[in-house]
């Protein structure tokens, strides 16, 4: 699998820019954010540098002043990594990395690697490496030749091709194929899902850190990967939940979202993230005990909304508010968001109040149905149990009346019934 390499002794300068638009404040937010990505990733954080510039050089993002300082201080304070918080074009990494003496990563180039070194099954690691190529290919500069090594030799140099197009030409043939293997297990996954299609689905959204998957291991009793560490989950995990027994979902906790997610890895992980479009309730996990938690809500909000999955019915979940002091600030949060749910996934607070509010939501999605059968017909009602809640049962000479909910996507399930009790 490619990889972008980062030094052994990873010593980094983070770079970011504010402006009218986006001031010092938020700028010092992202770089907080920022470094724990570079954390992360294994680097060590030296320093950060602020410019405050309204207008963006096209060549070199910031002045071409301010890159010779940088590049005085790559010198003097052995610098291995510069990074920007801000995503560069192909052509201002190129540029920079001519004045700049060492590898120059922006924020998409740090999250790639991270998600790299955290891939763990064969589908993430494929998705990873494509998001990688596509955007390495316009990247491509002198530095990152000699692919054809690490690709075992696979069309050598052409007569007349330069290394670089060489490579170029590699990387294209490589996409290629990880976009077939990533349509096949597609394919897989489209076909266990139709399997699981008669079930509720839930599946739990939120910024990358928010708690999602302590929340998934309360509410299931699992023991999927939870860190204080950005992007510990790579992979879908589904699990079946039962929360009474007329009230069992399918729940998947997925990957996290950040801000400025490149949209490379977001087509890449394509299949990874159809748990949540294909859903019928999302759990959105906030961290309530962020300083930043409403740019985290507008961030998810708007990687829903390229997933064409903003409008489904959607339960917030404020988490960690065992870490909010203010409780004012927790009443408040509730008021403006009333249909929401405090909880602490760690500290188990509230988890009972969020099941119930999960039941509501199932309920707008139920609907009730009226049946009578003949006398004959009574073990029909145990088939009725498992799809549905029987809500009465009146008897009355030869024949039963009988009233029950159930959830919309299981009519199809109950025509069948019908019809097969009619043969
Ligand atoms: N204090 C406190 N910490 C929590 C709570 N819920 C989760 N955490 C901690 O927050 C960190 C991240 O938790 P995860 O469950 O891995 O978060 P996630 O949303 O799955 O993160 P990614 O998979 O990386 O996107 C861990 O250190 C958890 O122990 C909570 O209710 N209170
Ligand atoms: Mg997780």
């Amino acid at each position: 699998m490619y990889e972008i390499e980062i030094p052994k002794i990873e010593r980094a300068l983070l770079i970011g820019v504010s402006s009218t638009t986006t001031p010092k404040g938020a700028t010092e937010e992202h770089l907080e954010e920022l470094a724990r990505l570079a954390d992360t990733a294994g680097a060590t954080v030296v320093d950060t540098i602020i410019q405050h510039k309204n207008s963006i050089n096209p060549a070199y993002f910031i002045g071409k002043g301010k890159a010779d300082e940088i590049s005085r201080r790559v010198k003097d304070e052995k610098i291995d990594l510069v990074i920007f918080d801000d995503d560069l074009s192909p052509t201002q990494s190129r540029n920079l990395e001519k004045i700049i003496t060492c590898k120059v990563l922006d924020r998409s180039g740090i999250i790639l690697h991270i998600f790299a070194l955290r891939a763990r099954s064969r589908e993430a690691r494929t998705q990873v490496e494509l998001a990688q190529l596509q955007y390495l290919l316009p990247r491509l500069t002198r530095q990152w030749t000699h692919l054809s090594k690490q690709y075992g030799g696979i069309g050598t140099k052409g007569p007349g091709e330069t290394q670089i197009e060489t490579d170029r030409r590699m990387i294209r043939t490589r996409i290629g194929h990880l976009k077939r293997v990533l349509e096949r297990i597609a394919q897989q996954r489209e076909t266990q899902r139709k399997g699981r299609n008669e079930f509720t689905r839930a599946a739990i959204v939120g910024y990358t850190n928010a708690g999602k998957s302590t929340l998934m291991n309360l509410l299931s009793s699992s023991r999927i990967l939870v860190e204080d560490r950005l992007f510990a989950t790579l992979d879908a995990t589904v699990r079946g939940i039962s929360l009474s027994p007329a009230h069992k979902i399918l729940l998947s906790d997925t990957v996290g979202f950040i801000r400025k997610l490149p949209p490379h890895l977001i087509a890449s992980f394509k299949s990874t993230l159809e748990e949540v479009t294909e859903t019928d309730i999302l759990l959105h996990v906030v961290d309530a005990s962020s300083s930043t938690f409403d740019e985290h809500i507008e961030t998810v909000n708007q990687t829903l909304e390229t997933l064409n999955s903003l409008d489904k019915p959607t339960i917030m979940v404020f988490n960690k508010i065992d870490k909010v002091e203010n409780r004012e600030y927790i009443l408040e949060l509730m008021r403006d968001y009333p249909s929401a749910a405090a909880i602490s996934a760690a500290r188990s607070i509230n988890i009972e109040t969020l099941k119930e509010t999960i039941v509501e939501q199932m309920d707008k999605q139920f609907v009730e149905k009226t049946l009578t059968l003949t006398h004959q017909k009574h073990q029909l009602i145990s088939k009725l149990h498992a799809i549905g809640e029987i809500l009465e049962k009146k008897y009355e000479n030869d024949h039963i009346h009988i009233r029950f909910r159930i959830n919309q996507k299981d009519e199809g399930n109950l025509r069948r019934l019908m019809a097969q009790a009619s043969q």
